[in-house]
């Protein structure tokens, strides 16, 4: 019996089997039959979201900025230590946690709960130098420091770079998820493993067909080491551990992958973390955080819906925002343990379709989102709000040389002075009242980009806004970079996307601020007339992939692949920066009250799509809000301001290749420029991002 084409080609393309041990078990007596077959095998290998095989992994670094900062000192873990960012405190350690210090807590408090606790405030810019650095008094000089994150994002970059060293290059696929985590999914890698230790797993289905099922494991028990292994109910029985299917090898094979690569962290840069190894993403993260510090929890698919069960709806990833609240409302609960017992029609009902089947799913641990390798970074922001106040130009431009120098560092990292990457555009973003506004313009190309050059950019766009009046008192300031390009290249088409006589294009505003527990639509009433925005999809349409996706034959491949993206399924790059509700729900801002100066500052949000560091989670999400305005702007693309204006509706649907959006070459621009295959409708929600003509 042969492979189908298909399948012959899929297989040239999977790793050989390494040398094979002494085989297990007798070949001739008729073996009991697995629940998964051959098919689930090769799909497995190929990264299958779908697969019922499937193994990925969540690894979070615990107190990531304090055990930054205490191996950087030396200070072991049982001393009680903790980061502070003016009076607030953005990280605890465990030791000092035992003594019921926390985030929440002030370092004043924390003083009084633990006399010994060591505090170590976050590295900042100082008004006037241009190197961030640790000053003792930066606590109590808010209004002349700056909080820079460069100590923690290098550290974040060492890590990832450990991460991808430390499994094999082309059985590996990582996903940055923030600053001290990463998704990895470990199907592929696996895969080989289960070839090499089950021989009789290899080769073609005597009959060919890929959906034979596979004989049962040739193994009686599965070891788990210390790992935390979650039962499929509260009094699991130790029966079932005796009769492990493969899916239960497959995460026996990622628990030890996890428990390797956390021992090479802590072995290589020093930090302990946790992991948590299940079937999708959304499992995984729930489990890293299930049992900290410094160890892993295994959820079997056999065991999701009982570790779910104990969750409250809102702690599930892409349900901690609103419509994760929507649902609480709608079933009047918030424990998912109750949400189990509405039957699927009902969640159809109160929320459509794809939505309701998607929740319906997700409650019972099905997630079918990819881990979506990201690599490099697409903007680079550095941001001050100010409280109070700022104003006078020259408060304005002294804070620009030290965004100026905070960008030019981290530019320097990226490799401008190699040349190897280099940002094509430059953005001011500006807060006065309720107001936000922002002007963008390209960064010559050719010349270099040293700090002169990018003052200058900053400057003509800071005086571009005053003109405009309405910039006083102005209470935050940012400044991106964004649209890098591999290389040096001579930037002509980009150059083209900007007006002649001179090389500013106004961006659209950012979306206004959401004030917490204000809707989008109160929020524009209470402002008054709002500066024409894109609207961001509501509700979890807004992971969507865009209708009519075109399908294969029968609309599966060989291996089953279905067509097209699962509901739920994460789009990359656009609405990425929206799925990090679960971020968003421990908001300190909410927590925070209303008279800024003279209260501790919130702890600081960190953005997931560039590692901007944030105050505030409201500024986070303004940013973020930028980061989707910029998006649709570059998709839009490509079309000139006033004939997007006019034209009728058109596409902004996101992509799968988001980072290619900034790194690609500008094409030449026109509505029709776009690029082939991108669907024409808008997605369910956006509207069409309404360029102002420039002046
Ligand atoms: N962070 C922050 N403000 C927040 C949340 C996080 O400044 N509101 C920063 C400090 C944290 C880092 O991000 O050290 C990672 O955030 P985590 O939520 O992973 O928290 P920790 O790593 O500190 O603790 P844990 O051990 O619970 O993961
Ligand atoms: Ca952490
Ligand atoms: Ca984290």
């Amino acid at each position: 019996m042969s492979w189908s084409p298909e399948t012959q080609s899929f297989l040239k393309h999977s790793p050989p089997p390494a040398a094979s041990p002494p085989a297990r078990g007798s070949s001739q007596s008729p073996a009991p039959k697995s629940q998964f077959t051959h098919r689930h095998l090769l799909q497995l290998a190929a990264f299958y979201a779908s697969c019922p095989l499937r193994v990925v992994a969540h690894m979070d670094i615990d107190c990531f900025y304090a055990q930054a900062e205490m191996i950087k000192r030396g200070i072991t873990p049982e001393k009680p230590f903790a980061v502070q960012q003016w009076q607030g405190l953005i990280a605890v350690n465990y030791a000092a946690r035992a003594f019921g210090i926390s985030r929440h807590t002030t370092a004043t408090e924390a003083k009084k709960l633990c006399p010994a606790l060591q505090c170590q405030h976050v590295a900042t810019w100082k008004e006037g130098d241009d190197k961030w650095a640790y000053h003792d008094d930066a606590a109590a000089n808010m209004a002349t420091h700056k909080v820079s994150l460069d100590p923690y994002r290098k550290e974040s970059r060492s890590l990832v770079a450990l991460v991808k060293e430390n499994l094999p290059p082309h059985l590996q696929r990582v996903e940055k998820a923030s600053i001290d985590e990463v998704f990895l999914d470990l199907s592929a890698h696996v895969h080989a493993v289960l070839m090499q230790r089950f021989p009789e797993l290899s080769g073609p289905p005597p009959s060919d067909d890929p959906d034979e099922r596979l004989p049962m494991p040739s193994v009686l028990g599965l070891h788990w080491q210390d790992d935390l292994l979650v039962g499929i109910d509260d009094g699991e029985t130790t029966a079932e551990l005796e009769d492990p299917d493969w899916d239960d090898v497959a995460m026996n094979i990622g628990s030890e992958i996890m428990r390797g690569l956390r021992t090479e962290v802590r072995r290589r840069l020093g930090y302990t973390s946790s992991a948590g190894v299940a079937s999708n993403k959304m499992l995984s993260k729930l489990g890293s955080a299930h049992k900290k510090p410094n160890s892993q929890t295994i959820i079997r698919r056999r065991a999701a819906q009982n570790f779910l069960s104990g969750f409250k709806l809102t702690k599930i990833r892409n349900l901690g925002g609103k419509l994760g609240e929507q649902v609480c409302m709608a079933f009047m609960t918030d424990m998912v343990v109750e949400l189990l017992k509405v039957p699927i029609e009902q969640c159809r009902h109160r929320f459509g379709d794809d939505t309701g089947t998607w929740i319906y799913n997700v409650i019972r641990g099905v997630d079918h989102n990819e881990v979506n390798p990201r690599t490099q970074i697409n903007s680079i922001l550095s941001a001050k709000s100010f409280r109070p106040a700022i104003n006078t130009t020259d408060q304005a431009i002294k804070w620009l040389r030290i965004f100026v120098a905070d960008v030019h560092s981290r530019l320097v990292e990226e490799g401008i002075l190699e040349n190897r990457r280099r940002p094509r555009t430059i953005s001011l973003q500006h807060r006065h009242g309720s107001q936000a506004r922002s002007r963008q313009s390209a960064i010559p190309q050719g010349g270099p980009l040293d700090h002169e050059t990018l003052l200058d950019l900053a400057t003509n766009l800071l005086g571009q806004l005053s003109l405009e009046g309405g910039v006083w008192p102005c209470s935050n300031l940012s400044l991106t970079v964004s649209g890098f390009e591999e290389g040096v290249r001579n930037n002509t088409a980009i150059d083209s996307f900007f007006p002649k006589g001179g090389h500013v294009l106004p961006m659209a505003p950012p979306v206004a601020l959401l004030k917490p527990g204000t809707s989008r639509a109160a929020e524009e009433d209470s402002t008054g007339p709002a500066p024409k925005r894109p609207r961001r999809p509501d509700g979890i349409e807004r992971f969507f992939p865009p209708k009519g996706v075109q399908k294969t034959k029968g609309g599966q491949s060989m291996l089953g692949r279905p067509s097209g993206k699962q509901p739920g399924q994460q789009q990359r790059g656009l609405s990425d920066a929206y799925v990090r509700d679960e971020y968003m729900s421990d908001e300190p801002a909410s927590r925070a009250p209303a008279n800024h100066q003279q209260t501790p500052v919130a702890p600081g949000y960190t953005c997931d799509q560039c590692d901007a560091g944030f105050e505030t989670g409201t500024e986070l999400q303004c940013h973020q809000d930028w980061h989707f305005a910029k998006e649709l702007q570059d998709q839009e693309g490509r079309v000139r301001p006033r004939v997007a204006r006019n034209a009728a509706p058109t596409t902004h649907a996101p992509d799968n290749t988001s980072n290619s959006q900034h790194g690609a070459g500008a094409s030449s621009s026109s509505s029709s420029s776009r690029r082939p295959g991108r669907p024409k409708k808008t997605e369910p929600g956006q509207g069409r991002l309404n360029f102002e003509p420039f002046e």
